[in-house]
């Protein structure tokens, strides 16, 4: 039986990581098989092209230029690593997927989303999330929050209005497909937002075992 793909998504610092880990644990006590992955990234190659789009440089990325490159690590990450997990029975539970190249590019930078559609397309045929958790959160909170790490890398040094436009990208994309989509409130004590995952979680589990009886 195939596995399900499970993506988290969210503006600067919403608390990916730090939810990812609760997610696994989650995973382990239903004695689910699972991968974990994130985007971009996730294949040696992959992980070179993260290097390239996050690395700040004097040289303006064109916007072409950034979409392409995310969707050529997408289609290696595909190949090697998330359809292999899933025709396997895995789960694969990823940090960042299609829905960030919507809400990034489309959005942020304004990218034709008929475009990106396209190349969604082309690159994953008819494989989409079964389920995206979306963290929700003002964007100064989330900057702020993540202002206590390292040096910002070439994403981390826009403006607040670019986050903005991310975040309503990802909010417009949950409300045009409720069903695959859980908008949770990230600026609440993590323990409040770690509940809100759970029972989004078990939901989703709920309708995938009513779904094999
Ligand atoms: N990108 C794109 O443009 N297009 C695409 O298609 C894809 C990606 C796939 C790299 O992503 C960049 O790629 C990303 C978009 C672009 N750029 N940006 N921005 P990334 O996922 O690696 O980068 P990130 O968004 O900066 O994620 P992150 O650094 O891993 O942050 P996070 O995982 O969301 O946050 P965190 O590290 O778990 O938490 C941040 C801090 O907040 C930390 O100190 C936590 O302890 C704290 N925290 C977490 N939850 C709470 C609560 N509830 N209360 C209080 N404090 C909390």
């Amino acid at each position: 039986m195939q596995g399900k793909f499970i993506t988290i998504e969210g503006t600067e610092g919403v608390g990916k990581t730090t939810n990812i880990a609760f997610i696994q644990d989650w995973l382990s006590d239903k004695n689910i098989g699972f991968l974990s992955t994130r985007e971009p990234g996730g294949t040696p190659l992959a992980e070179e092209i993260r290097s390239l789009l996050l690395m700040p440089r004097t040289e303006t990325v064109c916007d072409t230029t950034e979409l392409l490159l995310m969707f050529a690590g997408r289609a290696q990450h595909l190949d090697k690593v998330v359809i292999p997990a899933l025709d396997a029975g895995q789960w694969v539970v990823c940090d960042r997927f299609t829905d960030a190249t919507y809400a990034y590019q489309g959005f942020g930078r304004g990218m034709d989303k008929t475009l990106i559609a396209h190349l969604e397309q082309l690159v994953q045929k008819e494989l989409r999330p079964d389920l995206t958790l979306i963290l929700d959160i003002p964007v100064e909170i989330g900057l702020h929050r993540a202002s206590k790490r390292s040096t910002p890398d070439r994403f981390e040094q826009e403006q607040v209005s670019f986050f903005d436009r991310v975040r309503e990208g990802y909010l417009c994309r949950a409300a045009e497909n409720l069903d695959r989509y859980a908008v949770i409130d990230a600026s609440k004590t993590l323990d409040e937002v770690q509940a809100a995952i759970h029972s989004a979680l078990e939901d989703f589990y709920l309708q995938s075992q009513r779904k094999i009886d």
